[in-house]
């Protein structure tokens, strides 16, 4: 039987210590362990039905194993973004050749810049965070490609974080966790919503897979909130790509095959 869904990846860079920064202060990052745990993050993709699909490794291109900014994923079309970092621009051919069977692709294109850990899909809404990589043109270019398939984006002012889905993600079809400090709650209409624990301000970052979460083990308190709410979660360590501010969503493109 074929699967229902691929998830994209690609392999830890060996330059990924000379990753792009904005928030955190450069600290050593191990490549063999960060390789280690992104095999484990493979595995919870594999345990959840997704059939992988690996882009050949980058080694030149620091940030290659964050496919999630290269592209937006839907249903009917895939967008191949324009990263806002210049040094990340390498990394969409893999990821554009990987993706290719699977969707037609259409293009974000000079002079707009957009980045897809800015959009946060919920329903037939695309949320899109103003930030230091998405630009006005990105926004507006975006809306104007996803437009004809019945697609409304609606652009959503961030503080504090580097991407959206730094501070706000999707854990159900009807329920987003994010931190409210880095991103306004109402923006997001009459969805449930799950608040990260105030000591645990990175905690938003959660990867849903049908009904399951795949979720950093690093924070406990929110966990527990999440399962209180009765969502399903899917531990995994991912400690050391967070040194370069990566989290779960960043590290796949998961499509839908059926
Ligand atoms: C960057 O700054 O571009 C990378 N070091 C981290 C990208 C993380 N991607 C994501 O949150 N979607």
């Amino acid at each position: 039987m074929s699967p229902s869904r691929i998830a994209i990846v690609r392999p830890v860079s060996r330059s990924i210590i000379d990753c792009e920064l904005t928030h955190l202060a450069r600290s050593p990052i191990d490549y063999a362990r960060a390789s280690t745990q992104h095999k484990e993050y493979q595995s919870a993709l594999k345990a959840l039905g997704c059939e992988l699909v690996t882009v050949s490794a980058a080694d030149n291109l620091p940030d290659a194993v964050f496919v999630e900014d290269a592209a937006i994923v839907l249903d009917e079309v895939a967008v191949m973004t324009r990263p806002g970092a210049v040094s990340r621009r390498g990394e969409l051919a893999g990821v554009e050749r990987a993706l290719a069977p699977f969707r037609p692709l259409m293009r974000i294109t000079h002079p707009s810049t957009l980045d897809g850990g800015d959009v946060l899909l919920v329903g037939r809404r695309l949320f899109v965070g103003r930030s230091s990589r998405s630009n006005h043109n990105g926004i507006e270019q975006l809306r104007a490609l996803v437009a004809p398939h019945g697609y409304d984006v609606q652009a959503v002012d961030l503080r504090g974080c580097l991407h959206l889905k730094s501070a706000v993600t999707a854990v159900a079809n009807d329920t987003l966790l994010g931190n409210g400090d880095w991103v306004e709650r109402e923006a997001f209409g009459d969805v449930k919503w799950i608040e990260v624990d105030p000591s645990e301000p990175h905690a938003a970052n959660a990867l849903h897979i049908e009904n399951d979460v795949i979720y950093p083990k690093a924070y406990p308190r929110t966990a527990e909130r999440m399962r209180a709410a009765g969502i399903s979660l899917r531990l995994v360590d991912a400690s050391e790509l967070a040194k370069a501010e990566g989290g779960v969503t960043c590290c796949s493109l998961v499509v839908a095959t059926k």
